[in-house]
């Protein structure tokens, strides 16, 4: 098998990811980060010193950073329909989104959960009320943007990746349910896709370790 995968299922950006690779149907090993395979760990480590999961390895190549990786396997590996469209001014609106979701939404949402992990005496509630003031202002700024189908045009894509596993644990740590009725049908949308679905079942025995699971 050709590409291997280190990363875990309750990652978000490892499932980002994960409903790039099963989207394309490309077949890969999965590594799985956790203390139970040390040996993984020490390969990761040696590969991505920065330790920020995934990373794709395809032969000699190391793909780090989860939007590189998924432009990665869509321009070698597309097997059905582009994740990032070849039309040039809809593929900028796609990376556009894409940011969006993993600068505005999943940057603040993890803020919240790393900062309830930390110790006592540590913690910074400031920080905390900025993320999630953050977080309403992207959802009132989606809200007002995102249109009926996916995020950007009539093709699922890169965007739509990026925003499942955001939007959908940001609906844990931020609630948005009767507030913002247009980002809580595109996540429902993004939750029925066969992907996203399988995705969210690998991640399953590991959600009690999310702090805002419910
Ligand atoms: N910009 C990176 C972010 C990756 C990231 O934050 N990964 C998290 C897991 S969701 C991680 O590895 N965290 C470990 C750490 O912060 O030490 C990407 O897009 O791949």
């Amino acid at each position: 098998m050709a590409l291997t995968l280190y990363a875990h299922p309750l990652s978000s950006y490892c499932q980002k990811v994960l409903i790039a690779l099963y989207e394309q149907d490309v077949p890969f090993e999965f590594k799985l980060l956790s203390p139970e395979k040390p040996e993984n760990e020490i390969e990761f480590a040696t590969l991505w010193p920065l330790k920020l999961m995934p990373i794709l390895v395809d032969g000699k190549r190391v793909l780090r950073e989860s939007s590189i990786i998924i432009e990665y396997l869509d321009l070698n590996y597309a097997t059905g329909s582009r994740l990032i469209p070849e039309e040039a001014k809809s593929a900028l609106d796609v990376r556009f989104f894409d940011r969006v979701f993993d600068n505005f939404v999943m940057t603040p949402q993890q803020k919240v959960v790393f900062d309830y992990l930390r110790p006592a005496g540590t913690k910074g509630a400031y920080g905390v009320t900025q993320a999630r003031d953050r977080l309403d202002a992207a959802y009132a700024w989606l809200e007002s943007t995102l249109p009926d189908g996916w995020a950007v045009g009539e093709q699922f894509s890169l965007a739509d990746c990026a925003a499942s596993p955001a939007v959908f644990y940001a609906s844990k740590t931020q609630p948005f349910r009767g507030r913002f009725p247009r980002l809580e049908a595109y996540l429902a949308r993004l939750e029925a896709r066969p992907t996203i679905a399988r995705v969210r079942e690998e991640g399953r025995p590991y959600w009690k370790f999310f702090p805002f699971a419910d």
